[in-house]
């Protein structure tokens, strides 16, 4: 064969996997942001050892690298965590007196909030150094950010909305699916124009749409980790993504496993 006709194939080729890969994106992105159904449920595409100890509080995934905020006074971290083994890699522990809630990065610094301290830790995400903390109202639960905007949870049915650079609040969003307020919203993940939420001892993860507050659907994981298999606390708590990859991954406190999920519909 010709070393033309070989390059032409090779081109046909490249075209063929780039069409498909374009394809099976937007598929991938009508499939959690459409009008589609409201009910959700999963397929497990692997699981991952997860260090069983870790009361997990945040998780999220910057630059292709995996980070975990964990709570509990005395026990409570951050942490880089190598996905495929679940093992902790570089980790910083809070002093006794602060109970760790969750986290996010944002250009490169990684914010972690405490429970009940009023306090907002900022790092160095390289080597964990602290560079500053900021003040908060309130409880601090799940925390994510929109690329502009900090997105935060308290427990509450509303998310509050901050400035990265000053804390400042910028505004308030009820978050209701219909009428009805949806509160003990937790952990948090920005995900392609949505705010996905854990819900505290719901096994389900809340799809809310940043502008209106509206639940646009429900992830259902009952069985993931069955609940007569864990200890009481050991709620599902923790979601990432990895715009990169468009790996989804979730887990709970002190699970043992991390999984990678994808959605799949489920009957209302
Ligand atoms: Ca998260």
């Amino acid at each position: 064969m010709s070393a033309r006709r070989v390059w032409v194939i090779k081109l046909i080729l490249s075209t063929m996997v780039s069409a498909v890969a374009i394809v099976v994106g937007l598929l991938w992105f009508q499939e959690i942001s459409s009008s589609g159904p409201r009910e959700w449920g999963v397929n497990v595409v692997a699981s991952y050892p997860h260090d069983p100890s870790a009361y997990t509080q945040g998780l999220t995934i910057y630059n292709g690298e995996m980070y975990e905020g964990t709570g509990q006074y005395g026990r409570s971290t951050i942490r880089q965590v190598e996905l495929s083994t679940g093992v902790v890699g570089r980790q910083k522990a809070l002093g006794p007196e602060y109970f760790g809630e969750g986290i996010t990065v944002f250009n490169n610094e990684l914010y972690q909030l405490t429970w009940r301290s009023g306090l907002v830790f900022v790092y160095d995400l390289e080597t964990f150094r602290l560079l500053r903390t900021y003040q908060i109202d309130g409880e601090g639960w799940g925390l994510t950010h929109d690329g502009e905007r900090l997105i935060l949870s308290d427990g509450s049915s509303e998310l509050t909305f901050v400035d990265p650079g000053s804390f400042e609040v910028i505004s308030r969003l009820p978050v209701r699916d219909t009428d009805q307020p949806i509160d003990q919203l937790n952990e948090l993940e920005y995900i392609r124009g949505e705010i996905w939420a854990n819900v505290w001892f719901d096994e389900r993860i809340a799809r809310i749409s940043p502008d209106t507050g509206e639940v646009l659907g429900w992830i259902d994981l009952t069985g993931l980790y069955p609940r007569a298999q864990r200890g009481y606390e050991d709620v599902l708590n923790g979601i990432a993504f990895d715009p990169e990859s468009d790996g989804l991954f979730v887990t709970g406190k002190n699970w043992p496993r991390l999984y990678e999920i994808e959605l799949v519909p489920g009957s209302e």
